[in-house]
């Protein structure tokens, strides 16, 4: 345990609420809490067990009554931070969370950096460093799916997963270590093979988590989706439907949509940015045209372009120049307005691209669109995953860290494959197994830490 001196902070969000809490956290939470909070049954807080709930007041220097509160002891380690702390809630007014906050800096406290209660329970072991980047994914959560990511991350499923790949890569450098002391005892064909074996099995558990951190990604920021097509195929019909809501105009003249409109929404468990477009065509229309070329850059930056179409009409010039335009990218193709007739379009997209990606639906009734909810499903969790037993990274920071990994083992696999001398390949093993530590904190530098505590809020 790392002495600290003491720190406090309001931990609730601003601005009114039922309740509010102040968290002091350090050696002088008790003595603090003690000077200002006055327990209705005139006993000390200290005479309390820990973690109990004590219903009194918070007095201000002269005595006077500042609110109402409940106050809870956390005996360290048995704390948010693993120190001592404690915790007040009191009414959520501003000026009451204020005063109570002043009152505890008047007795010794110093107001908490952002992130400091996270990176107290960091350094003083209670958590790793993926545990506690989770702490601000759950925060920020914007679907379900993405909040119990988060919440398997901070219960530490990535950190035992990287431990077990970890301690793998550990033995073979002792492996490598020892042949390297005792050369005579060394039969080079059998390390070589065992040594690569065991190195390829830990990059084979690394690339399975890289394949996750597609997933994760898309799940913490939502997929980026741009509905594309000619005018009047029914584009903005299809943003309603899929929104369950009569969001963007609908009509049957040509050119009506003439922005870009985005919306969230959650499909199928799946978060969705969703972009309904103008109808790209040639057009003399000024503000058309502008329109036209706005869906052309969303049709760029966009991950996933769903590709709307006439099914009751032949494809024209305009839908051809559309299909021409979304190759290379990830598109499904939505043979719309089913209900008027049978498509005639469709048996001629399959012949030029895959049949799975080819949607008949109806955006009038609705009819197909569970179709396209699963095919969005399957294109974010790959149709052989189970959603609950695997692990999808969401951050940035270790995805980086884990393909830097991923390399530095692949150079070590060639190296065995080369039969490079031994401390060659422990470079190698050594620089992977550095970078995954660096993951979990064990091996990160102290700026790297501050820069990631930065961007918490106060209070956290
Ligand atoms: N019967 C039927 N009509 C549809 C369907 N989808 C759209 N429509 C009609 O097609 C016309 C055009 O629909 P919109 O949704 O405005 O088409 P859009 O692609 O957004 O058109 P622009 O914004 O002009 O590019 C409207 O009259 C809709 O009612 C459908 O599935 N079935
Ligand atoms: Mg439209």
């Amino acid at each position: 345990m790392i002495k600290e001196d003491t720190i406090s902070a309001i931990t609730t969000a601003p601005g009114s609420a039922a309740i509010g809490i102040v968290r002091i956290s350090g050696p002088d939470a008790l003595r603090i809490g003690e000077q200002m909070f006055f327990a209705a049954s005139g006993k000390k807080l200290k005479t309390y067990p820990p973690h109990t709930m004590v219903y009194g007041f918070i007095r201000d220097r002269e005595g006077k009554d500042i609110d109402e509160v409940l106050t809870v002891y956390m005996k360290g380690p048995r704390s948010y931070t693993a120190e001592d702390v404690v915790e007040i809630q009191c009414h959520g007014g501003m000026q009451s969370l204020r005063q109570i906050l002043s009152l505890t800096f008047y007795y010794g406290a110093r107001p908490a950096e952002p992130g400091e209660f996270t990176k107290r329970a960091f350094l003083n072991g209670r958590i790793d460093l993926v545990q506690a980047e989770s702490v601000m994914d759950i925060i920020n959560s914007k679907s379900t799916a993405a909040l119990k990511i988060a919440v398997q991350q901070q219960e530490g499923f990535l950190s035992r997963k990287l431990k077990e790949v970890r301690r793998r890569l550990r033995d073979v450098i002792v492996h490598l270590e020892a042949v390297i002391d005792y050369p005579e005892e060394d039969i080079e064909d059998v390390t070589y093979k065992e040594v690569k074996e065991s190195i390829y099995k830990a990059k084979e558990e690394v690339a399975a988590l890289l394949e996750g951190a597609h997933t994760g990604k898309i799940l913490k920021e939502g997929l980026r989706t741009a509905i594309i097509g000619r005018p009047n195929v029914g584009k903005s019909s299809l943003l309603n439907t899929l929104l369950k809501e009569d969001r963007a105009l609908v009509s049957e003249y040509e050119g009506t949509t003439r922005d870009v409109i985005e919306e969230q929404l959650v499909i199928g468990g799946v978060p969705v940015l969703l972009a309904d477009t103008a109808g790209i065509r040639d057009t003399e229309d000024f503000v058309e045209k502008l329109g036209v070329e706005r869906s052309r850059a969303f049709l760029d930056k966009a991950e996933l372009i769903l590709a709307v179409l006439d099914g009751t009409q032949p494809l024209t010039p305009d839908d051809e120049a559309i299909l021409t335009a979304v190759k290379g990218k990830n598109a499904v193709f939505v043979v719309n307005k089913v209900d008027l007739a049978e498509s005639i379009i469709t048996q001629t997209l399959a012949e030029r691209f895959p049949r799975e990606n080819i949607i008949e639906v109806s955006a009038k009734t609705g009819e197909g669109i569970e179709l396209l909810e699963k095919w969005l499903k399957e294109y974010v969790y790959g149709s052989s995953r189970q959603a609950d037993e695997e692990i999808y990274i969401q951050n940035e920071r270790q995805i980086n860290l884990l393909r830097q990994a991923d390399e530095s083992l692949a150079d070590a696999v060639k190296a065995a494959e080369n039969r490079l001398p031994y401390d060659c390949l422990t470079i190698d093993v050594d620089r992977a197994l550095s970078l995954m530590g660096e993951i979990t904190g064990e091996t990160v530098r102290d700026e790297i830490i501050n820069e990631i505590f930065a961007r918490f809020c106060v209070g956290k």
